[in-house]
């Protein structure tokens, strides 16, 4: 793939591209031995669009953030039997060789949207379901008026090895889960952040556990700390505002030989992006002395120097 000056979304949108631009979204992002991988939703690139059209999930890979190559569709709705469409906001997490992608997705016989999760032994796949049903549906959350609360799932590792899913629209929420990944332990949990609308991701530094997600709508991405995964947070404000052209944002947070990035999504393509044609775009992420974020400054030119 073509070496790229400029940001991310220039090299998925590049002139290689330009008679048939990637559009991506929703991205998650792990680092795997001295690579990260990153994975995204990918907006159908259908004129006249009036709302999400996604089929399928996209993986892209990189040594040093500026370089990209990439892997093509490595999940789609149809390898889960029991989902019917809209391939929303996923993550990928590994423990102990294996890969695990939590995805959401429409369930087919249960109303409302759904989260699965599929398995590899690799970064790149291949991927299957991992239960044959949903980990988690709509019948499960019965306390909001919408169907569309179970999305954009989020899993973190702590660092005695209990992993959690978080989870959620207009409530975050979250659950252990078991050591084997793929089912819930014990009872969901609601947080308690101000102004939530969804797109959850959690890490920790040092000691502080960081809790953003988006905030309103138009979303910002906004943040809480806490010393506790299970809380409570305390709410510190805007990490990120509006991002252009696109009422959605959704981010992923990764740090990467010794530097922290902010990987998002823009409607700011002008391949013609727009809010069901967005496109990934990364740019760093600095912390200030008190382990609170600065503001992310959004730019064209994203990631400039490689690592
Ligand atoms: O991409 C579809 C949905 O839009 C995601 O699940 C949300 O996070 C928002 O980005």
């Amino acid at each position: 793939m073509k070496k790229a000056l400029l940001s991310i979304c220039l090299v998925f949108n590049s002139a290689a591209f330009a008679a048939n631009p990637v559009f991506t979204a929703d991205p998650a992002a792990i680092v795997h031995q001295d690579t990260v991988y990153l994975y995204t939703g990918h907006d159908v690139a259908k004129d006249n669009k009036t709302f999400f059209e996604m089929h399928d999930w996209l993986v892209f890979s990189s040594k040093d953030m500026l370089n990209w190559t990439e892997h093509g569709s490595k999940l789609a709705v149809k390898d889960f039997s029991w989902a019917k469409g809209d391939a929303w906001a996923s993550h990928v997490i590994e423990k102990e060789g294996k890969f695990y992608w939590y995805v959401t997705a429409r369930h087919a016989t249960i109303n409302g949207f759904a989260i699965g999760v599929a398995v590899a032994n690799s970064p790149l796949g291949p991927f299957k379901d991992a239960r044959g049903t949903a980990l988690i549906t709509n019948d499960m959350t019965t306390d909001t008026d919408i169907d569309w609360d179970d999305i954009d799932p989020a899993v973190f590792i702590d660092d005695d090895k209990q992993a959690y899913i978080f989870w959620g629209n207009s409530k975050p929420r979250y659950a252990k889960l078991k050591s084997n990944m793929i089912e819930l332990d014990g009872p969901i949990h609601t947080i308690d952040v101000p102004n939530f609308t969804e797109a959850l991701w959690v890490h920790k530094k040092d000691k502080t556990y960081y809790l953003s997600y988006a905030s309103g709508f138009p979303e910002k991405i906004a943040y809480a700390t806490s010393d506790n995964i299970k809380g409570p947070w305390k709410y510190q404000g805007i990490l990120n505002e509006v991002a252009g052209n696109s009422p959605t944002n959704h981010q992923a947070i990764i740090e990467f030989k010794g530097k922290s990035y902010f990987i998002y999504h823009t409607g700011a393509s002008q391949n013609g992006g727009g809010e069901f044609r967005r496109t990934v775009a990364i740019d760093p992420l600095y912390y200030n002395q008190d382990g609170t974020i600065k503001r992310i400054q959004m730019t064209t030119e994203g990631i400039i120097s490689a690592q």
